[in-house]
Order: structure tokens, then C-alpha cells, then sequence
């Protein structure tokens, strides 16, 4: 069994969609195994999104990230890094494929509702970055 994080990012929760990513998520076989809201501070945000440091999105990415409380989703299933991916979409929900969460209700390349960790190496420092030492416990 595979684990994954999810965010549900600031547009998301303050659209009200937090139920109906959950609900996604569920139905697509992914077991909810920890959730919590927090707000990111910026030196939060910035050490989460570290491997876009300098990058011209960077600034943006984090103003929009500290802008409202966010969900996080401690998810696990079968190719669970994979599974929530596909069913987020591409960053851009533009170019995400109809019935994605990102095509459905993504605003724009920034505000796109949700993370997904990009593979299952991050997916286990993504999880011990929100959940602690009870990440390892479990
Ligand atoms: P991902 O979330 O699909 O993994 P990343 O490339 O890891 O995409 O980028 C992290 C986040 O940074 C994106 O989800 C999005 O919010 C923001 N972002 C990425 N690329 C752009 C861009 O070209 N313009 C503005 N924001 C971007
Ligand atoms: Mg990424």
C-alpha cells in the first residue's frame, strides 16, 4: 500500500470544495489515513515549495499559498502517488484532461485546487512535513 499527500489548496477550501475533493478522492479507492486545515506561514510555504525557489512562479505560488487556510490529506491505496495525479490533472487546468479536478474547478496555473506529491519519495518527506513524528508511527 502506497501513500500520497494531498492539499487542498486556498481557492479550494474557500470555494467550498473541500467535500467535493475528498469525495473524488474517495470514490477513486484512496483511504483518507490523517486530515487537517492549518494556514501556512510563508516560511512554511517557502520550505514546502523549496525546489521552486527562483523560479518566475515562485512569488506568486507563494502569496496565493499563505492567502487562506488549506487542507491537508494523508492518503493511502494501491499506486496511490499515481492514482491522485491522474485524477488531479495537469497543473494547468487548461491543459488538464476533462474530469480532472484541476479541468473541473481550477481557476488558473496558480490557483489549481489541489497538490499531489509527484512521486512516492516526496509523497514520504511531504507526509513527515505535516504530520510529524507520527508520520513514522503509524
Ligand atoms: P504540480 O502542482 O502539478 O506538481 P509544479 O510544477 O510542482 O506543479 O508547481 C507547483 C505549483 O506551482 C503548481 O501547482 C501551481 O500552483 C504553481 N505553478 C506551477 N507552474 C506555474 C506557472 O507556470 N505559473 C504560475 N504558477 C505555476
Ligand atoms: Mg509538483
Amino acid at each position: 500500500m502506497e501513500e500520497t499527500l494531498l492539499i487542498i489548496k486556498p481557492d479550494g477550501v474557500q470555494r467550498n470544495l473541500v467535500g467535493e475533493v475528498l469525495r473524488i478522492v474517495e470514490s477513486n479507492g484512496l483511504q483518507i489515513v490523517n486530515i487537517k486545515m492549518l494556514k501556512l506561514s510563508r516560511e512554511k510555504a517557502e520550505e514546502f515549495y523549496s525546489v521552486h525557489k527562483g523560479k518566475s512562479f515562485f512569488e506568486r505560488l507563494i502569496n496565493f499559498m499563505v492567502s487562506g487556510p488549506v487542507v491537508v490529506v494523508r492518503l493511502k491505496g494501491k499506486n496511490a502517488v499515481s492514482k491522485l495525479r491522474k485524477i488531479m490533472g495537469r497543473t494547468d487546468p487548461n491543459e488538464a484532461e476533462p474530469g480532472t479536478i484541476r479541468r473541473m474547478y481550477g481557476l488558473d496555473v496558480t490557483r489549481n485546487t489541489v497538490h499531489g506529491s509527484d512521486n512516492p519519495e516526496h509523497a514520504k518527506k511531504e507526509i513527515h512535513f505535516f504530520f510529524g513524528e507520527e508520520a513514522w508511527e503509524r
